[in-house]
């Protein structure tokens, strides 16, 4: 029986831009591993209520239900030995630092700049939700969260810097291939390529090149998820 995946969806189902799915829709193509996806919203908490917790990814392997993006990394690796591994042998905790610099340096520099354009996006029935929740974790309101663009963009600059450099010298964080190292800042970046219509990095940035490559992985599984063509107008798919 193939595994099935929650995975965030917009008010048109077929953009998933969550940053946390996208490591395991990633981590699922590098393992070779079928998955079904289900779309989901913020307020589906009754679909996923048997994990105890109301956040997606959710993956469901079996009888299985599994939540948390690292600990289903670490699952796969341990479920499916012959496959490819995610976290190499000895890179657990270097792996494991690059989860915490994404989530308390990249996340927060990339939330400011695009949480109005995920609100816009959003089924009705998350859009208070997700207003409240968020504008209560901004303690301001979602339209003021990026009050000074150019200062927000410098500081998401600056953010990238680790990423810049390592990736200026090798092709991938993990060396010469992918590995969920890198599926960790794709995924960040990639929630901002699916719920935006602009471009946040000059195209000669070498963390621009990096996540070209990224976007290319496994037939273009990132290239090809569908995005907002402009707001109000669709789709890019
Ligand atoms: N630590 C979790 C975070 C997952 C997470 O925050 N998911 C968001 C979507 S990007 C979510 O489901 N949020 C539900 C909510 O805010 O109610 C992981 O790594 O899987």
């Amino acid at each position: 029986m193939s595994m099935r995946l929650y995975d965030l969806a917009a008010d048109d189902e077929r953009i998933r831009f969550s940053p946390y799915c996208w490591r395991i829709k990633m981590a699922l193509a590098h393992k070779g591993l079928a998955a079904q996806t289900v779309p989901w919203r913020f307020t589906d908490k009754q679909a996923i209520a048997s994990t105890g917790q109301g956040k997606v990814p959710v993956l469901v392997d079996d009888d299985q239900w599994l939540h948390e993006s690292w600990d289903i990394a670490l699952y796969l690796d341990r479920a499916y030995p012959d496959r490819p591994r995610l976290i190499p042998e000895g890179a657990v905790g270097e792996t494991r630092f690059i989860k915490h610099w994404s989530e308390t340096s990249l996340h927060p520099a990339l939330f400011r700049l695009i949480v109005a354009d995920i609100h816009s996006i959003l089924a009705p029935q998350d859009r208070d939700y997700f207003r409240t929740t968020r504008e209560k974790m901004l303690g301001r309101r979602l339209e003021e969260a990026s009050e000074n663009r150019e200062a927000d963009r410098v500081r998401l600059h600056t953010a990238l810097e680790p990423l810049r450099r390592a990736v200026s010298g090798q092709l991938f964080i993990a060396g010469e291939g992918p590995a969920f190292a890198d599926y960790i800042p794709f995924g960040a970046l990639q929630w901002t390529r699916c719920v935006t219509t602009y471009d946040l990095l000059a195209p000669d940035d070498p963390v621009s090149l990096w996540f070209e490559r990224m976007l290319d992985l496994y037939d273009g599984l990132g290239r090809h998820a569908p995005r907002p063509l402009s707001q109000g107008q669709g789709v890019k798919v």
